[in-house]
C-alpha cells in the first residue's frame, strides 16, 4: 500500500496547492524572493520539495478499532474511558483538517456523540463534532435510545510505520440514562471523510471500512 515515509514538512501555507500535473516523489524547484515595502527585493534563495501526490487511504483491516474501559460490566455499553481509533494509511495526515486550529501535537477535547436511530433495522451512529472524521455506522439499533453526548472527550494522533492513527477516548456524558448494552457481534462501519486530507492536500479515500466485534 502506498505511504509517504520519507517525506516531511517544516512550513505550513494556506497557498498550497496539489496537481495531477506533479509526478509523486519528484522533485521541484522553487526560489523566494522578499521585498520591503519600497520594492528593494532580495537575491532569489532557491531549493526543491519533494512532491506528494498520494492519497491518503484507510488499511483494509483494522482502519476501526475500540476498546472497553469498564470491564465486563462495561463491555458492549459506551462508557467513559472507552476508546475508538481510526487509521489512515500516510505519515502526513493533516491535523487541521481533522479539526480547525489543531495542530496534533497535544491531545484535544471534542464532543462524540451517539445518535439514536431507533427501530430494530436502523442502527445507531457516532460522529466527532466538528471533525473531518466521518461518520460511523454503529451496526446495532441497542447503544443509544436517545442522542448521547460525551463531552471532554480527548483526541489525539500519532504516527508510526506509515500510518496515522487518531485515537478518542470517551469524556463523561450528561446522557447515561439514554445508553443501552450490545451483546451481540455487530459490524461498525466507517465511512471517512474527504475532507480530511494529508498536508500535501490530497484528499482521503472515502472506502467504507467495517469492524466486527463487540464494541466499547
Ligand atoms: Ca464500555
Ligand atoms: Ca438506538
Amino acid at each position: 500500500m502506498p505511504n509517504n515515509t520519507g517525506k516531511t514538512y517544516a512550513y505550513r501555507s494556506a497557498q498550497l496547492t496539489t496537481s495531477a500535473a506533479l509526478v509523486d516523489a519528484s522533485s521541484v524547484g522553487y526560489s523566494v524572493v522578499s521585498a520591503d515595502n519600497a520594492l528593494n527585493s532580495s537575491t532569489p534563495a532557491g531549493s526543491t520539495v519533494t512532491v506528494d501526490n498520494v492519497q491518503p487511504v484507510t488499511p483494509s483491516s483494522g482502519a476501526i478499532s475500540t476498546t472497553n474501559a469498564g470491564g465486563a460490566p462495561g463491555a458492549g455499553k459506551a462508557g467513559t474511558g472507552d476508546t475508538i481509533s481510526f487509521k489512515f494509511t500516510e505519515l502526513n495526515i493533516d491535523p487541521f483538517l481533522l479539526l480547525a486550529g489543531w495542530d496534533g501535537t497535544a491531545s484535544t477535547s471534542v464532543t462524540v456523540r451517539l445518535t439514536n436511530k431507533g427501530g430494530a433495522s436502523q442502527n445507531d451512529g457516532l460522529t466527532v463534532l466538528g471533525t473531518n472524521l466521518g461518520s460511523v455506522d454503529m451496526g446495532d439499533s441497542g447503544y443509544v435510545t436517545a442522542d448521547a453526548d460525551f463531552t471532554t472527550s480527548s483526541m489525539t494522533v500519532s504516527t508510526a510505520a506509515g500510518v496515522a492513527t487518531v485515537t478518542i477516548t470517551l469524556g463523561t456524558t450528561t446522557g447515561s440514562s439514554s445508553l443501552g448494552q450490545v451483546t451481540g457481534t455487530p459490524t461498525a462501519t466507517w465511512t471517512p471523510s474527504s475532507s480530511a486530507t494529508d498536508k500535501a492536500g490530497n484528499t482521503v479515500a472515502t472506502t467504507s471500512r467495517t469492524m466486527s466485534t463487540p464494541m466499547f
